[in-house]
């Protein structure tokens, strides 16, 4: 019926098994979780559901059950370079992008949506989010990326792939749309951005152009490059201290 993967075989035993190997072997600060109710949170977000109707908040509980700790500047978020990511960041020992928190780890490559009958999960097929946003998977992410920007502080650290076509900082990406506006500005000391380009590739983004300025200005907008020109400014309309959450303070490093 649908034109993605249908829900991954075995995935109550991938899930609870993953949860026990977290908090067990990849990284046993993260103590007294219950991977069975872990299990019944995800479980009831999406089973006998309508896979068009299963929103972000439904997992709110899933969220709460598998929430620890983000160490100060070990988050690292990445668009379009999720292997080399991945290998960097070496299952949270060197960073620990979302894929490497409890939460992302459980159902990191996986798929999943229910149908009003029958066993309540469909194993044929998915939705894609071009044939509805409300999906279980992208519903999953979104709240996860957003929790995880919110818990985000001290260095950001984000890797981009500057030969990807739709360039390095791609507009609706989860980087853009969930994460950028959800950083704690009070917990944000600085910015790194590395533009990797890939072996052989195309050199198209990198600093100072393409996406990876729009990205600068997005944040340099609010800090301190912007700062210092309002000093010979100061009753520019760009130069006004804004009200709404900003990103970076006027006391934070930006380092591009
Ligand atoms: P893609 O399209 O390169 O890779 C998506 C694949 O990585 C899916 O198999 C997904 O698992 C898994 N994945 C791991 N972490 C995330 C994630 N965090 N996320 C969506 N999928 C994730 O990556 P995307 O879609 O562009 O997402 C990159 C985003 O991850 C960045 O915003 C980065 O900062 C963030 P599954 O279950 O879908 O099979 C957030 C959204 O950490």
């Amino acid at each position: 019926q649908w034109n993605g993967e249908g829900t991954s075989l075995n995935l109550e035993s991938i899930v609870t098994g993953r949860c026990y190997d977290y908090i067990q072997t990849v990284n046993p600060t993260v103590r007294n979780k219950n991977c069975s109710a872990i299990w019944e949170a995800l479980k009831q977000a999406f089973v006998y559901k309508d896979p068009c109707s299963v929103l972000p908040s439904d997992y709110e509980l899933l969220i709460n059950l598998t929430l620890h700790e983000i160490p100060p500047n070990k988050s690292l978020f990445w668009e379009n370079n999720k292997h080399l990511v991945h290998k960097y960041a070496n299952k949270g020992l060197h960073y620990m992008p979302l894929g490497d928190s409890l939460t992302g780890w459980i159902v990191d490559n996986l798929n999943w949506c229910g149908k009003p009958n029958g066993s309540g999960i469909d194993y044929i097929s998915c939705p894609t989010t071009e044939e509805c946003e409300h999906n279980p998977v992208e519903s999953f992410w979104r709240i996860a990326s957003v929790t995880y920007a919110k818990q985000s502080s001290g260095v950001i650290h984000t890797m981009l792939n500057g030969s990807a076509l739709g360039g390095a900082f791609p507009n609706n990406s989860f980087f853009a749309d969930y994460e950028l506006p959800n950083f704690q500005k009070d917990c944000v000391s600085h910015f790194e951005i590395w533009v990797m380009d890939d072996i052989e590739g195309a050199d198209l983004d990198s600093c100072g152009r393409g996406s990876i300025k729009v990205l600068e200005d997005i944040l340099s907008s609010k800090g301190p490059v912007r700062i210092l020109q309002c000093v010979d400014f100061p009753s520019h309309p760009e130069c006004a201290i804004p009200s709404d959450s900003s990103i970076i303070k006027p006391w934070m490093t930006l380092f591009l």
